[in-house]
């Protein structure tokens, strides 16, 4: 047995996620940590609320609320809708938990005792109304360029330009609307990164079995990028982890936050602590899993982001875990994702296009999304989610397939035969190449989960269930059972026994139709198969099963048609 450390990249807590943030980490991380524990090893994964710096701020302003407040609540609603994904994490947890707060202080002191971090001064803008500095997205005023009259800080949305807030044209907070504002100097912390270059390299270019996304976005902002530029680990905020060398006062550093991007990754390792916490576990139950000192050595750590979070996984972060000099857990192995297009254009979370999480699970079930979104995970390139690609999938591998086998096979059995496993016959050649090509297909299905190749790995468990249905189709019990009853029982005994390896090997992508399929088989016995003939064994003569609902439904054209205008755009 194997310990494996699985973690998602962590969703921001301003909004609710749509299904192209879902497909790039939550959900097939997800997917890894069920076939893993499948397989009967010992899993933990780690999600959390990422819920610092700018965007957490503004998105509170504008619902009104306190930000602590507003990101409690968000973080309740973002925990649900997990669950409503069924995303199994061992914990869910927050980025402004006290555990963050401790490591990540605790991190800041120990690279400033190694010498990676300095101080620079800046000049910002300081609202002396507002009595702060504001950060550029906090300033508005009229666009030197166009002269539209509310260009932000950064950038101007009516003609794109890129801007200095000291551009701007009568700039006014857009906190308080006050013109009082001036440019003023402050300190910030910055992570000296870039002394770290070598050592980066030399663990990157030593991950020869990682996805060519993950390394060439590595080694490009290693090299040419100004990725390993020193980078300002702190900001004039009030949201946020103080800054503090370990529990100590940071002098001159008094009101400043750490930026978001420098305690998000550590939330994962302090997120493990919140479980031990949550579960009263000793300090040790957590250590073990981060701290190859205490019993990490032998952990192995996957983590799975879209491509736009990969440097800061693969220089930033790295860098806070060597530089700490302690003996953390680094990854072994980055998995990351594409995206995942809209419809003809992109998901948009600011103009409301595409299909959320919470409006995905009010029009159809969870399963039927994973088994979408799985199967056409944008890994080799960007993919593209239209509504007649979900419909053909949903109706044909879903519901035609396996549903329908799951429904003919028990309800013809249960009207022959009554509600057991038939007992007569025995196994013919049809039988026997069933059972060879089922476990010779076991076996590459394997081999693609290990390697996370998520599309194949769907592909070949589409090709095991549409075996069991070739199968029935050329045996054709409801034929045979005429003029040779015997030998129609022997093939239903079969059939029902493939139910329940489906359930088995089927969990990891749709976990309530496994659920649904192992109760109908009256089975508790997830084990995951060692050899098909052994496996398609299990459920004996004179075992009880009932008819399942219908496991799946099929979409309408009308159906179809109507959500594609209703997830046209802007969301109500
Ligand atoms: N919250 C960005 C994102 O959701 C960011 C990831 C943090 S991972 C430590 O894409
Ligand atoms: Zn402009």
């Amino acid at each position: 047995m194997a310990r494996i450390l699985i973690t998602s990249a962590i969703p921001y807590i301003n909004g609710i996620k749509h299904l192209g943030n879902l497909v790039g980490s939550q959900l097939p991380a997800d997917l890894f940590a069920r076939y893993m524990r499948g397989r009967g090893h010992e899993v933990m994964f780690i999600c959390a609320t990422d819920e610092h710096g700018t965007p957490a701020e503004l998105a509170a302003a504008k619902a009104g609320q306190p930000v602590a407040e507003y990101c409690a609540e968000m973080h309740q609603v973002q925990a649900e809708l997990a669950r409503g994904f069924r995303l199994s994490f061992d914990h869910f947890g927050r980025s402004s938990s006290t555990r963050n707060h401790r490591l990540t202080q605790h991190f800041a002191g120990r690279l400033d005792e190694a010498g990676l971090i300095r101080e620079v001064s800046e000049k910002q803008v300081y609202s002396v109304d507002d009595g702060r500095f504001l950060p550029d997205r906090y300033i508005e005023g009229t666009c030197p360029n166009c002269g539209y009259d509310s260009a932000r800080g950064d950038q101007c949305d009516n003609c794109t330009k890129q801007l200095d807030p000291t551009d701007l044209i009568n700039p006014r907070s857009t906190i308080s609307g006050s013109t009082n504002l001036e440019v003023r100097e402050t300190k910030h912390l910055y992570l000296r990164q870039s002394l770290m270059r070598e050592k980066l390299r030399e663990w990157i270019t030593s991950k020869t079995d990682w996805p060519v996304l993950t390394t060439s976005i590595a080694l490009k902002w290693l090299d040419d990028g100004d990725g390993l530029q020193d980078r300002g680990i702190t900001r004039d905020l009030h949201w946020g982890i103080p800054v503090q060398k370990g529990d100590q006062p940071w002098p001159g550093m008094e009101g400043k936050v750490f930026y978001v991007w420098f305690d998000a990754p550590i939330e994962y390792i302090a997120c493990t602590a919140e479980w031990a916490d949550a579960h009263g576990k000793p300090d040790a139950e957590w250590e073990r899993w981060w701290r190859t000192d205490r019993g990490a050595a032998d952990v192995t750590y996957y983590q799975f982001m879209g491509k736009d979070n990969v440097p800061f996984h693969t220089l930033s972060f790295p860098v806070t875990i060597l530089g700490s000099g302690e003996p953390w857990k680094l990854v072994d192995y980055l998995k990351s994702f594409n995206y995942l297009n809209y419809d003809g254009g992109q998901f948009s979370t600011s103009r409301g296009r595409g299909v959320f999480m919470d409006q995905a699970l009010s029009i159809l079930p969870a399963d039927y999304w994973r088994w979408w979104l799985l199967s056409h995970a944008p890994e080799s390139s960007d993919s593209e989610f239209t509504w007649e690609n979900f419909q053909v999938s949903v109706n044909k591998d879903l519901a035609d397939v396996l549903g329908n086998l799951v429904s003919r096979v028990t309800k013809f059995a249960r009207s022959k035969f009554g509600e057991t496993v038939p007992e007569g016959g025995s196994f013919g050649p049809q039988e026997t190449a069933l059972i060879a090509e089922i476990g010779a297909r076991i076996r590459d299905y394997e081999g693609f989960m290990d390697a996370m190749e998520i599309r194949k790995a769907a592909g070949e468990l589409r090709a095991i269930w549409v075996a069991g249905n070739e199968y029935l189709q050329a045996a054709a019990p409801w034929t045979v059972v005429k003029t040779d009853p015997e030998q129609a029982q022997a093939q239903i005994r079969l059939a029902l026994n493939l139910i329940r390896l489906y359930a088995v090997l089927s969990r990891p992508f749709i976990p309530d139709a496994a659920e649904a399929m192992m109760q109908a088989m009256g089975s508790d016995d997830w084990s995951w198969p060692g050899d098909a003939a052994g496996a398609l064994r299990v459920l004996p003569p004179g075992h009880g099963f009932s008819v399942p609902e219908n496991l799946f439904r099929k979409i309408t054209d009308e159906e179809r048609a109507e959500w594609q205008t209703r997830f046209a755009g802007k969301r109500d």
